[in-house]
Parts: structure tokens; sequence; C-alpha cells
């Protein structure tokens, strides 16, 4: 993959204006990320938005963790389906929430406890790949929508 390198202080000023998001590559940024305390040994369900600040339209290809399987699951009249790629809108969002989208950890290598954190790898169409480490809230954790 070809990218421009650019001098240091560009760099210095590209990361001072973002500086409040999570994680971020390019225009993709990532907020609000969990995963509510598994009851089951090796299965969990996580939960991020995906903002997209470009003008270009991109996808969520795939997910990808070291800890174990990922797979994306979208929720159709209150069953889940797995999904191969999940669209990202020009200065849009990706939603995953409870009751919707959702990431599917399966035959992970040990439970995850609360106050610990998954490594995933968010996999675009156009954008660069994104690491998001997502941490583990109590079973019953809802966060804050902020409306
Ligand atoms: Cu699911």
């Amino acid at each position: 993959m070809r990218r421009p390198v650019l001098p240091l202080v560009v760099l210095t000023g590209a990361l001072a204006l973002t500086g409040c998001s999570d994680s971020d590559s390019g225009g993709i940024s990532v907020s609000g990320a969990y995963i509510p305390q598994p009851v089951s040994a090796d299965m969990a369900a996580g939960f991020l938005t995906i903002a997209n600040d470009s003008g270009t339209k991109d996808e969520l290809t795939s997910v990808t963790s070291d800890d174990g399987e990922v797979t994306m699951h979208e929720t159709v009249g209150g069953a889940m389906e797995e999904v191969s790629r999940l669209s990202l809108p020009a200065h849009g969002q990706l939603v995953f929430k409870s009751g919707g989208n959702h990431l599917m950890f399966d035959k992970l290598k040990s439970k995850p406890k609360q106050g610990q954190t998954v490594s995933v790898e968010l996999h675009f169409t156009k954008s660069d790949p994104v690491v998001v480490k997502m941490p583990v809230k109590s079973a019953t954790y809802v966060p804050k929508t902020g409306h």
C-alpha cells in the first residue's frame, strides 16, 4: 500500500485536530466501544460506533482479533443474521448497539472479564485498518447515548 510520507510537523498538526477520538485512521474514528462481560465461556457480543468524517463512503468488510473469531451480525425482525459487509456512509456512522448490529466473538481463548480489554482490528474497503481496544464492562452495562 502506497502512502505519502508526510513531514513530521504536518502529522503532529493532524493528531492535534483529532486528539479527542479513541482511535483514528484518516476519516475513520471509533467511539463507545465495549463488550458486556459474557455469561458463556467462549462467546461474547461487542458494540461500538464507527464514524466516517470523510466525504467518501466506505464499508466495514471484516473484524479480526487475536483472542478469537469475530463475525458481524445484523438484527432483522428479532433474529440475528451474519453479514459479510456493512456500509459506512460518507459523513455518517455505523452503529453497533444492543438490539441492532453487533460483533459476535466466538471460540475465545479466555472468558473476557470486567476491566480487561479485547483488541480487535477493523478492516474496510477503502480506509486503512483500525485497531480498537474494547473494554469489558459489567454484564448489565448500558452506555449513555448522549441524547
Ligand atoms: Cu449475533
